[in-house]
């Protein structure tokens, strides 16, 4: 409905509020209007029926385990080709991690009362199936409250094609559950559309194989999160498109299967040092319209995420009241993007900022594990609503 030349949004506002599922044009008409009030407005709409003014963060650690990648997906500034002579083609930095030294990482972190770890890493040609299950079995061991995340399907699917004898999508996520692993990312989904895939990433799997993990995770019963990586070759049509692929596969899961997607996550395309760099990146009005619209096209979604990593703390600060009730953690070392953290890996936030950042933007910090239930934290201790254990952590060292 176009009145005075700007789209009154009247009929949108009247389906969203009447809980009414928006379709493709809907989107379109949102994201392409200029009154970005009216969009904020509106998602803030959906946050508040689910949420109030509570917003989430977690007290988390990442680790990227490789960055050596048989993929070479353009707009990815991460990956490094394998060589058998180290530093030959990589430029002296491509790099895996010892077993050893991730249980050294998540112990460190876990001592200091870290609740999740969130591992993913590059497809690594050499490195065998049992490397991923001695990873998850090793933090298990060693941190036995401590979440694991881990693994977006483009690494499931590698790992089906890496284990002797192969293996289904459902045993590879069985071995790794048995393991230790308790939930998966949502990376690699990128924007479900054959001419972005081709264009982008040509020779990663795609939407098919990455709904199949999905799916078959959610039959299992392990929960997922899903990401849309934005603002490269792709159009405002394309993502929302890719969004309501979202909505649809979480109503089945949600009607059939025992788990779903608890979270969406818009991922802010940074385009230094990809092959993609000549491009400018989303804008703060892309991201801003983005993290609404993924509220608004996602209602039967529970959560949509801010990765201040990648949309930046102040604009993750902003989102809160754009639809957004997560803004992902404390993080300490992120390899994949540098855009915070003066280029270097080492890219933190502290409990102090994370809670001073939701509180000024009008929210209430609430600190979550990683299937958001409350996490209840005294002096030393923290544990979960209900749970019948409870862990010690050294709460002298910042978090
Ligand atoms: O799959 C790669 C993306 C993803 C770039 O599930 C890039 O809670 C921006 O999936 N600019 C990995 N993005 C990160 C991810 C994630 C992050 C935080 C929380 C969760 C969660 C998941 O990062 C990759 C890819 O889509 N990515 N390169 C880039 N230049």
């Amino acid at each position: 409905m176009i009145a005075c030349g700007i789209d009154s949004l009247e009929d949108i506002r009247s389906r969203v509020e009447a809980g009414k599922p928006l379709t493709f044009e809907d989107g379109l008409r949102l994201y392409e209007s200029s009154d970005i009030f009216t969009l904020g407005e509106l998602a803030n709409s959906v946050r508040e029926r689910l949420h109030g003014r509570r917003a989430f963060y977690n007290v988390n650690l990442h680790v990227n385990y490789s960055n050596y990648c048989i993929l070479r997906c353009k707009f990815c500034s991460f990956y490094r080709p394998y060589s058998k002579h180290s530093g030959d083609a990589d430029n002296g930095d491509g790099y895996e991690l010892a077993i050893e030294e991730i249980v050294r990482r998540a112990r460190a972190a876990y001592a200091r009362g870290t609740t999740e770890i969130h591992i993913v890493g590059g497809l690594h040609p050499k490195l065998s199936f049992s490397y991923y299950t001695g990873m998850c079995r090793a933090i298990r061991e060693a941190c036995p409250h401590l979440h694991i995340k881990a693994f977006t399907a483009i690494e499931i699917i590698h790992f089906t094609r890496i284990a002797k004898p192969r293996l289904t999508i459902a045993e590879v996520l069985m071995q790794l559950y048995e393991a230790g692993l308790n939930s998966m990312p949502g990376g690699g989904a990128e924007i479900f559309d054959d001419r972005v895939h081709d264009e982008a990433f040509k020779a990663k799997v795609g939407e098919a194989e990455w709904f199949e993990v999905h799916r078959t995770a959610h039959e299992l019963g392990i929960f997922t999160n899903a990401t849309m990586l934005y603002g490269h070759v792709e159009t405002p049509a394309e993502r929302i498109k890719h969004l309501i692929k979202l909505r649809e596969h979480q109503e089945i899961s949600l009607r059939s299967r025992k788990s779903h997607f608890n979270c969406v996550i818009p991922l802010s395309f940074v385009p230094d040092g990809s092959a993609l760099s000549h491009l400018p990146g989303p804008n703060g009005l892309d991201d801003l319209r983005t993290l609404a619209l993924a509220r608004l096209m996602c209602p039967n979604i529970p959560h949509i995420k801010a990765f201040w990593i990648m949309q930046t703390p102040k604009l993750a600060q902003v989102s809160l009241n754009w639809g957004v009730d997560d803004v992902d953690g404390t993080v300490v070392y992120y390899d994949i993007t540098k855009r915070e953290g003066g280029g270097t890996t080492h890219q933190e936030l502290t409990v102090d900022r994370l809670r001073r950042l939701i509180r000024e933007a009008g929210c209430t910090p609430v600190e979550r594990d990683s299937l958001y239930q409350r996490v209840i934290r005294d002096d030393n201790t923290w544990s979960v609503e209900g749970a019948p254990w409870s862990v010690a952590y050294d709460a002298t060292t910042e978090r």
